[in-house]
């Protein structure tokens, strides 16, 4: 297989075929049988699992069927907030080998544990991430996400190990390094966010090279936060490589609970370490396969911090039917927002990547944008702040004001809502080396 830039992959890989490729039946056995186990461990090691438990009248050992776990009442975040640090820990303190929490910023952090046992499993889960990007023992792998709490670095750095990968820890920052060592060394596989990888393509192309021509790199592990299919496309052209769309989340594991192939049609969920469900946040009832809804998850192999229908907040759908990577694992939507970040602006709900996803219509556009909420009297009022590319002719105030009123319109008319769009300087907006913050809420600050 080649890619878009002409460079060879090799054909499908895998890193676990016994389970990537295994039988649903075979699969659904091991699912309630480590669900009966996970609900016992809960019961039986952390306090609050035993009183939501016992007050919603629930006997541990009746799960019988998967369609039990409907029966057992959802954990939330505030539910490990108010556990902090270690409430939630279903193992004593000397087996705990590793601690990651989730910033603290409107309260308690959210702490999370892992036994050795429970490394490997995130290990083993991310390698096989490295494999759906054609990667493998022989490949070296420059990580760029955060080494820290955050789970983006040291995850990705167990995947490498586990893979036996050569790793390249090069953690966030420092973009003009991470471009010589990525020439220099010969690196095939990056992994970082979206936002990072865009930015550490734009430095080496303003550093005179041409990645997709120069460097060997063939592939990227990317995720974390949103990216729309347009950043994708850009991020493809300018580094080469083939990129997958990672997700995860510090509550449940790190990076690596699904990921897409190279077929990029959905995330592979590592199902023999999670079981997914799609709830109607207004409801809680489960959906069916193919509807939208909030991504619940239940750990099945973890030991210091097993969860009970976490809900995420997150919004995606199970896509129905095979792969054609022969993957069995079911595949979960790209993310299309959280359930929180729903912006209502003059009465319309819309959800921030909805924005980008207009915005990518624009090829005088760049990937970088920049929403700002403050408030015009009483109702909201949104600037857009949009940055074109470099061959773009910014001195003609004309030709910006035609583009500016062109984007305006068409966001009216796709998504309803009236903004100011402002085209700004090229690299005027600001650029991120972990998560990119792309809405910026003033309201607040204006009484
Ligand atoms: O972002 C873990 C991670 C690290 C995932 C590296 C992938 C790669 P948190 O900081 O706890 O953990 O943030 C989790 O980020 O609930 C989503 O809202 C968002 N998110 C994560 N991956 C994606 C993705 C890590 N691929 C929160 N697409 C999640 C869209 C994502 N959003």
């Amino acid at each position: 297989m080649v890619n878009s830039s002409g460079k060879v992959i090799d054909a499908e890989r895998y890193y676990q075929p016994e389970i990537e490729m295994i039988n649903r039946s075979e699969l659904e056995a091991m699912q309630l049988q480590r669900l009966q186990a996970t609900v016992l461990n809960c019961y039986q090691n952390i306090g609050y699992y035993q009183r939501t438990l016992d007050s919603a009248g629930i006997d541990p050992r009746f799960i019988t069927s998967l369609s039990d776990l409907q029966k057992l009442p959802f954990t939330n975040k505030q539910d490990l907030r108010d556990a902090y640090p270690f409430g939630m820990f279903a193992v004593d303190m000397v087996d705990v080998q590793r601690l990651h929490a989730s910033s603290g910023t409107t309260g308690n952090a959210t702490v999370v544990g892992y036994t050795q046992a429970d490394l490997d499993n995130w290990g083993d889960a991310f390698a096989r991430c490295i494999a759906l990007v054609g990667g493998g023992p022989e490949s070296i792998l420059q990580i760029a996400y955060g080494y820290g709490l955050f789970t983006g670095g040291l995850g990705a750095h167990e995947g490498g190990i586990r893979m036996g990968s050569t790793i390249l820890p090069m953690s966030a920052g420092n973009t003009k390094r991470q471009v010589q060592m990525m020439s220099d060394f010969g690196v095939d596989i990056l992994a970082c966010t979206p936002s990072y990888a865009l930015l550490i393509a734009d430095t080496a192309i303003e550093l005179g090279y041409d990645p997709a021509k120069d460097f060997k790199i063939s592939g990227a592990i990317l995720g974390a936060e949103p990216c729309s299919e347009s950043m994708r496309h850009e991020i493809e052209e300018k580094l080469g490589v083939t990129v997958v769309d990672i997700y995860g989340l510090s509550e449940v594991m790190g990076p690596g609970v699904s990921c897409e192939c190279r077929y990029q049609n959905g995330l592979h969920v590592a199902e023999d370490q999670f079981i997914i469900e799609i709830i109607d946040p207004e409801t809680l009832q489960v959906l069916p396969d193919g509807e939208w809804g909030e991504v619940v998850f239940t750990t099945l192999a973890k030991q210091c911090s097993p969860l009970i229908r976490y809900r995420t907040h997150d919004i995606s759908r199970i896509l129905p039917g095979d792969c054609q990577c022969g993957r069995t694992l079911r595949r979960m939507d790209r993310i299309t927002g959280r359930t929180d970040d729903m912006l209502i602006i003059r009465g319309v709900n819309v959800f921030p990547n909805q924005f980008a996803e207009v915005l990518g219509g624009f090829t005088e556009l760049t990937s970088y944008y920049q929403i700002t909420l403050t408030r015009s009297g009483p109702m909201d009022y949104v600037i857009l702040k949009v940055e074109p590319t470099s061959d773009f002719h910014f001195d003609e105030v004309k030709s910006i004001e035609r583009l500016e009123k062109r984007i305006a319109d068409e966001l009216n008319s796709n998504l309803q809502v009236s903004i100011e769009v402002q085209l700004v300087e090229p690299m005027s907006i600001e650029r991120f080396e972990g998560k990119a913050v792309r809405i910026v809420d003033l309201r607040d600050d204006m009484g």
